[in-house]
């Protein structure tokens, strides 16, 4: 069993794409354990990005992420962090695969619909980092 975050990005949040993405999950057999919206402080996006701090493109990124409102979705399954990879394809739009949802949904790399957790290790803090593990636990 995993753990893995999603974050439904302001570009697909006002663009009223929120169902659809999340009827992605619902078909997938994912358990949902936690979904909320929210307005991202700077520091919260700044502490949650911290791994791209070097890069480029950081700054913009966490402009971005903070621009308008997001919904969070903690989510558990088995090869959770993978199974979701798959369904939201490539991080540039331009490269990801038919039927993904950054295929249907994104508008640039920056912009690009949502976030998934890369790894195991990744799904766990990054869900905890928006939901108490007691509250997603309590609802395994
Ligand atoms: P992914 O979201 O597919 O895991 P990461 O972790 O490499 O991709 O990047 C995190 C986020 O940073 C992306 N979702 C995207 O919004 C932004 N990003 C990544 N690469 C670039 C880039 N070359 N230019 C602008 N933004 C980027």
């Amino acid at each position: 069993m995993e753990r893995t975050l999603m974050i439904i990005k302001p570009d697909a949040v006002q663009n009223r794409h929120i169902g659809e993405i999340v009827s992605f999950l619902e078909k997938e057999d994912f358990n949902i354990l936690g979904m909320r919206m929210l307005r991202l402080t700077q520091g919260q996006a700044q502490d949650f990005y911290a791994i791209h701090k070097e890069r480029p493109f950081y700054k913009d990124l966490v402009s971005y992420m903070t621009s308008g409102k997001v919904v969070v979705i903690a989510l558990e399954g088995e090869n959770a962090v993978a199974r979701m990879r798959e369904i939201i394809g490539a991080t540039n739009p331009k490269e990801a695969a038919e039927g993904t949802i950054r295929n249907k949904f994104a508008e640039s790399i920056e912009a690009n619909a949502v976030h998934g957790s890369d790894s195991a290790e990744n799904g766990v803090n990054e869900t905890a980092f928006y939901f108490a593990v007691s509250d997603m636990n309590a609802l395994r």
